[in-house]
């Protein structure tokens, strides 16, 4: 394994690459940003050992939700505006199949919740403390998840109180896209959100079609940064679809990220990524600005690579 600070530097650019094209069946997997790597890397182990590409979305996302160190997703994640953890999810699988959990608080792994939710129950989302009760009785831990560093971070910025809403350093919600042996396809995101927002918000994360789509005929989409954003646009759907007209994974993304732009949400200054794979087991990534990498792995390796971008700032 890897240090992220040493992966980063070896970070590859698929427009250089001109996209990565893997036959399949095999298991593939992607991931965002630079903390992807290690979960990739538990992901396509989980698939070079017969698992689906379900638990490999699963188990990858759950390293990332564990890691304090990654404050946008799970234990260790950045509270609201109030000092309130709250964290969201979303889960897909090949059937079409669909789970998420919003405004999750206490519980580690909102990944495994709403896998869970997808598994157990008719319906496709739980909230609240309706998510939590639906954890606690399937036996999952309910613990403190702020870290003092977290806390910390949320007391210097109520004594600035610069901004309403501070994204800064604050892209790290993880999005995971597997096929497996099989060739079925998994896709999962995972968040705590943007920090220090308002009470009570729910960002893109858990929202199927925003923030992720799966159709196993065509391909999956998965996106991270200000969620607003994707909810707006629908980017994850919206790229699917592109993707089932024979847009490339890349060309997808592109679109989306254009169609944004020419929008001029919050005047272009806030980020949005979207990451997507198609059944070829082609992969392509599209940031409105510059920043974006994510990680790729199959068989033969784990790399990082860096998304398209339209702007520089
Ligand atoms: C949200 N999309 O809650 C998430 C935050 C994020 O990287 O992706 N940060 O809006």
């Amino acid at each position: 394994m890897i240090e992220e600070n040493q992966s980063l530097t070896n970070v590859g650019s698929l427009k250089k690459r001109g996209g990565i094209i893997k036959n399949v069946p095999g298991p593939l997997c992607i991931s965002t940003w630079a903390h992807g790597y290690k979960a990739t890397e538990i992901a396509i182990n989980a698939m070079m050992n017969g698992k689906s590409s379900l638990d490999a979305v699963e188990f990858g996302i759950n390293v990332a939700e564990n890691d304090p160190n990654v404050t946008s997703v799970g234990f260790g994640g950045y509270p609201d505006a109030e000092g309130n953890l709250t964290l969201d999810a979303s889960i897909m699988d090949w059937n079409g199949n669909a789970g998420a959990v919003a405004f999750l608080k206490e519980v580690k792994n909102p990944i495994s919740v709403a896998r869970l939710v997808m598994e157990k129950t008719p319906h496709v989302m739980l909230v609240g403390e309706g998510a939590l009760n639906f954890a606690s009785r399937n036996g999952f831990k309910r613990q403190r998840l702020l870290t003092p560093k977290a806390e910390e971070a949320w007391e210097e910025w109520k004594k600035e109180q610069e901004m309403a809403l501070d994204e800064k350093e604050n892209h790290d919600t993880i999005g995971l896209l597997a096929i497996d042996n099989k060739g079925n396809m998994s896709g999962g995101v995972s968040t705590s959100g943007i920090k220090f927002s308002l009470y009570g918000r729910v960002g893109d994360s858990p929202i199927i079609g925003a923030a992720l789509f799966v159709d196993n005929e065509v391909g999956g989409a998965c996106s991270t940064g200000f969620g607003e954003i994707s909810m707006k646009a629908v980017g994850s759907f919206l790229i699917v679809e592109k993707m089932r007209e024979g847009y490339s994974p890349k060309e997808a993304c592109k679109f989306a990220v254009q169609r944004i732009k020419g929008k001029n949400y919050y005047n272009n200054t806030r980020q949005i990524c979207f990451l997507a794979m198609n059944k070829k087991g082609e992969v392509g990534a599209c940031a409105l600005k510059k920043g974006f990498v994510f990680a790729f792995a199959d068989g033969q390796g784990n790399q990082l690579l860096q998304g398209d971008y339209l702007l520089e700032e």
